[in-house]
């Protein structure tokens, strides 16, 4: 903020500055505050029109269309499931789902589809414009998934929104269908272990804003890991869909270690803890047909509560596995709307209805409203095209390195950030040789994370396995590799390898039991205090809880506000680009109130790093100095 006081100070900016300039000059200890809302907003679009999306510098602001919308009926809001739990509670939920003839649709639109084709980059303004239209246009869906993952970390990290409000102004939009999230378990919407408090408390909280099931999961199917969770929905009267994820293959005698036994006495474990539902999360797309079948038939025999099965379409045969799970009497399959559908995102709503046209069990749905839903998302997609990983057709080598749909665009940035662009093929390999190396685990968020981060640093390093065996003594490991194998994200299935753990951890101590035991309860009357301190304002439950998950990332997001204002009010093209020379945009920072922006000019760069934006703020020409990055 100091920095950004500075530069655009008056006397800086004119060139009037002498070297008394900071000591004369107290109003640039007076933070962003007394910056009108106005002047905020233009820093922003400033800085965005010259670094560009990504932050690599200024980029030719494609043109786009208004993203075409659907026909909204004129009726009310059908009654949906949200009303059904509201007034009879989880079991009944649990109890109307096993008795549907038809197949039930949960729509990840709003959360996974974009979290794996798009680096969960799509924005609020986004979400709710076509809120409305999809609760009206569809009231038959089971669920929407709409939150977690990790769309909490990036909603305040990168796009410089509020998830909390994402949620509560949605439910407003959409009060007939219930709202889904995902949740790792002890790792919340995070990537490490929380004390149990946080735990309770976060579930409590996302309960009272919104979210009616909670789809649990832990990345290593570490049960033990999961119970509190899973207490912790039942106790807000919510639904538990404890799930599994399904890793290997149990149709190849080759890979016993997950095999039909295995998942049968994992369904068992888990409705014995409280599932309503249990959901089995094919988080990589590894699920083939046939297997399907069988998984979904045994576990028909051998648990009472309803099945609801999540997908990755990477290998693009996601439609054929879920009609043989249909077959074998699936409850719930996740779909997205098809513009948003297919490769590391979930199989297609659309083609999953004609897949199943005259079959008994065909999801009941308007199928003109999900191909008119299907042309907004088509539309709203070019926004992100920066964010799209590049893979656009079936990638069936996803059954030899088994990552997650949600991993896959992620861990290439993170390659080509390290300058391992050229060598992704390679990355993928060494992918798997650490997931065998590793003892073959459950690869998921964020154990998934520690694989990757592994088969980084050996490509890096030009490691192979038996290099890490022979040098391991001399070798410094991710952290993350360390804390997993001293058992801090939880114990895999069968045990850590132990000669490896024992290179690894180089005399570290390892724990045996569930982490949250160790961790102190969070303090929250302390954490108000320490907020109230550093944000001068009241603050609220939802953003101490924030805080408690993510201090820094938070913080940064406090700064940002403070320096920019609310940018959740610009439309995307704006957000991520900035404005063209000459274009005006309005812009409605609060209900009635307007500001209109056109970019006049774009000053040269200046020797330290800056460039002097011109604008017209309502009429009134306006300029701000931003930092260039590029
Ligand atoms: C997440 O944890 O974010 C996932 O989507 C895992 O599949
Ligand atoms: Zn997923």
């Amino acid at each position: 903020p100091f920095l950004e006081n500075v530069i655009l100070h008056e006397k800086f900016v004119n060139g009037t500055y002498d070297t008394t300039f900071i000591d004369t000059s107290p109003e640039l200890f007076v933070f962003s505050k007394r910056k009108d809302r106005g002047t905020k907003l233009l820093s922003f679009l400033g800085y965005t029109t010259v670094n560009g999306p990504m932050n690599t510098g200024m980029e030719k602001k494609p043109l786009f269309p208004s993203p075409r919308m659907p026909e909204l009926p004129e009726t009310e809001f059908g009654r949906g499931t949200k009303q059904l739990l509201d007034e009879k509670g989880p079991e009944a939920v649990a109890e109307w789902l096993k008795n549907q003839k038809e197949v039930m649709l949960t729509d990840t639109t709003f959360r996974d589809a974009h979290q794996s084709l798009l680096a969960t980059r799509v924005r609020s303004k986004d979400l709710l414009q076509i809120a409305e239209p999809t609760s009206k246009l569809l009231p038959n869906l089971f669920s929407v998934e709409m939150w977690g993952g990790a769309t909490f970390d990036v909603s305040y990290r990168f796009l410089r929104e509020n998830p909390w409000e994402r949620l509560m102004q949605l439910r407003e939009k959409m009060p007939n269908v219930m709202f889904q999230m995902l949740l790792r378990a002890s790792n919340a919407v995070g990537y490490k272990n929380y004390p149990d408090n946080v735990i309770e408390d976060f579930v409590e909280k996302s309960a009272s804003a919104g979210i009616d099931v909670f789809r649990i999961f832990d990345s290593l199917n570490w049960v033990e890991g999961m119970k509190l969770a899973i207490e912790a929905v039942r106790k807000q009267n919510k639904i538990a869909e404890a799930s599994m994820c399904y890793t290997g293959d149990i149709m190849d005698p080759n890979r016993p270690k997950y095999d039909l036994d295995y998942y049968v006495n994992l369904a068992k474990e888990l409705q014995a803890a409280g599932a309503h539902i249990l959901g089995i999360k094919d988080m990589a797309g590894l699920l083939k047909p046939e297997a399907a079948y069988k998984l979904i038939t045994a576990l028909k025999e051998e648990i009472s509560i309803p099945i609801h099965l999540h997908t990755h379409d990477t290998s693009g045969n996601g439609i054929m596995m879920y009609s043989r799970a249909v077959d074998a009497g699936v409850d719930a399959v996740d779909v997205a709307v098809s513009s948003v559908a297919g490769n590391t995102s979930q199989p297609s709503a659309n083609s999953l209805y004609y897949a199943l046209e005259h079959h008994a069990r065909q999801p009941d749905l308007n199928i003109t409203a999900y191909e008119e839903l299907a042309r907004y998302w088509e539309d709203v997609r070019k926004y992100y095209s920066t964010f799209e990983s590049g893979m656009n057709a079936p990638h069936t080598e996803v059954y030899f390195h088994e990552m997650p749909g949600g991993q896959y665009s992620n861990l290439q940035q993170q390659a080509k950030a390290v300058g391992l662009g050229e060598q992704w093929d390679l990355v993928k390999r060494m992918y798997r040789r650490v997931n065998d190396m590793f003892g073959d685990l459950v690869k998921v968020t964020p154990s998934s994370k520690i694989v990757g981060d592994m088969a980084l640093f050996m490509v890096q390093n030009d490691l192979t396995v038996d290099d890490v065996y022979e040098k391991g003594e001399s070798l410094d490991f991710p952290d993350s590799v360390v804390e997993f194998f001293q058992g801090h994200i939880g114990q895999p299935y069968q045990g850590f390898p132990k000669e490896l753990q024992r290179i690894i951890l180089k005399g570290r101590k390892a724990i045996e039991e569930r982490p949250g035991e160790n961790l102190k309860d969070v303090n929250f009357e302390a954490l108000k205090e320490q907020l109230y301190e550093k944000l001068d304002r009241q603050v609220t439950p939802f953003e101490i809880i924030s805080y408690a998950l993510y201090p820094k990332v938070f913080m940064e997001y406090q700064e940002f506000v403070d320096q920019y204002g609310d940018v959740s009010v610009l439309d995307t093209p704006a957000f991520l680009y900035g404005l063209r020379l000459g274009e005006e945009i309005s812009v409605e920072i609060e209900q009635g109130k307007t500001l209109i922006v056109k970019l006049v000019s774009i000053g040269e760069a200046q020797r330290d790093g800056t460039r002097v934006i011109y604008f017209e703020l309502n009429g009134q020409p306006r300029e701000v100095v931003v930092r260039d990055e590029s």
